[in-house]
């Protein structure tokens, strides 16, 4: 028996309990857990506004040691370390093969409507984001395990696997910021934070981040920000105050909020780059109008892991570490144990915090 949190119903609170977690079979790889990070996606899975198959252990921004392997595994082997990756990709298909865009691979998700154990009563339980980090063991597929990067340590290895990753991508691989330019980051949580130091190490200025919340200052000063503003109805103007009167080269949107992608796209300069890395429900609109779209000759796009290869891109955020450009400790508002994941749901609800960390005692 495992101990886990485990998610019975949508809009359940999560549950502590033991689960039937069986050995790793052909492919699979079974890691014991020493951190996972509370995503905003979890919550998301949790109560429905992403959907999830239940009863199911959610958790996706892990790290840990691999205990065993399964029949054929050769890429890793028990005593790794390893970061787990929430978009394991197939490498042949459309995405995978012709695009070279794993990000967007059609089979990263396989994994999360099969079930992958049992609840000690015997009914299948399914693997949020085919990962289940929020227990002390769990089971995934060999290639969702990445191994972890030289001189990280690997806890706080966790909040590589899905907060840093996205948030590195965002600014270096789809907002292509470069040195020198004004980059606004809405949303200070976790990914927020990841892409202020992002933008920091891509050496952007000035670096505005904007929250609802006041408390959250003095976090985003310390991941880079130059500037901090209060969102209101004149985040944009204060904005474009901020940036010569043009608005900003870039805008980073990491809140999912309808309303917030449209100030972020505001906020921008003619010809400016807006990258959502929100994930918002289906009911956050956003309008637009052609006028404007010709007008301000902007970009919108969208962006999913931060267009990341967590194989390619693992390795140079190790390096950020080692070199002391990319600081994972400042991201952490807390640590937490399993229980504490309900708690950690109430905070990122209220706007209150950075990331939440699952730290497991083995
Ligand atoms: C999410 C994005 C929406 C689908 C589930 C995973 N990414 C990370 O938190
Ligand atoms: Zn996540």
């Amino acid at each position: 028996m495992v101990r886990a949190a485990v998610l019975s119903a949508v809009g359940a609170p999560l549950e502590l309990t033991g689960i039937e977690l069986p050995q790793p079979g052909p492919g699979q790889v079974r890691v014991r857990l020493a951190a996972a990070g509370v995503c905003h996606s979890d919550l998301s899975l949790s109560n429905g506004t992403l959907r999830q198959p239940v009863p199911a252990v959610l958790g996706h921004e892990g790290a840990g040691t691999v205990v065993s392997v399964g029949e054929g595994v050769t890429t890793t082997a028990p005593g790794d370390r390893v970061v787990l990756n929430w978009a394991p990709s197939c490498g042949e298909c459309h995405f995978c093969g012709r695009l070279s865009e794993p990000w967007l691979c059609q089979h990263a998700g396989a994994g999360t409507t099969v079930p992958y154990a049992r609840t000690k009563g015997g009914e299948d339980l399914y693997p949020g984001l085919s990962t289940a980090a929020f227990a002390e063991e769990t089971v995934v597929p060999a290639h969702a395990v990445l191994p972890l990067p030289a001189g990280v340590p690997l806890t706080d290895a966790a909040l590589l696997g899905c907060a840093v990753l996205t948030g590195y991508g965002a600014v270096h691989h789809s907002a292509r910021v470069r040195t020198g330019e004004s980059v606004a980051v809405f949303g200070v949580g976790g990914v927020g934070l990841a892409t202020l130091q992002s933008a920091r190490i891509a050496g952007a200025g000035p670096v505005i981040a904007v929250d609802v919340s006041p408390a959250k200052e003095e976090l985003a000063r310390a991941a880079g920000a130059t500037d901090f503003l209060i969102a209101s109805e004149t985040t944009a103007k204060e904005i474009r105050a901020l940036t010569g009167g043009f608005g900003a080269d870039v805008a980073i949107e990491c809140v999912g909020r309808g309303e917030t992608i449209q100030t972020a796209w505001n906020s921008t300069r003619r010809g400016g780059r807006t990258t959502v890395v929100g994930v918002g429900g289906k009911e956050q609109q956003v309008r637009l109008s052609a006028l404007e779209i010709f007008y301000f000759a902007r970009t919108l796009t969208g962006c999913v892991y931060g267009n990341c290869d967590p194989a390619r891109d693992l390795p140079v955020l190790g390096e950020h570490v080692r070199e002391g450009r990319l600081d994972l400790g400042a991201l952490v508002t807390e640590r937490i144990a399993l229980d504490g994941i309900p708690a950690a749901f109430d905070a990122m609800l209220a706007g209150r915090g950075g990331r939440a960390l699952v730290v497991f005692e083995n």
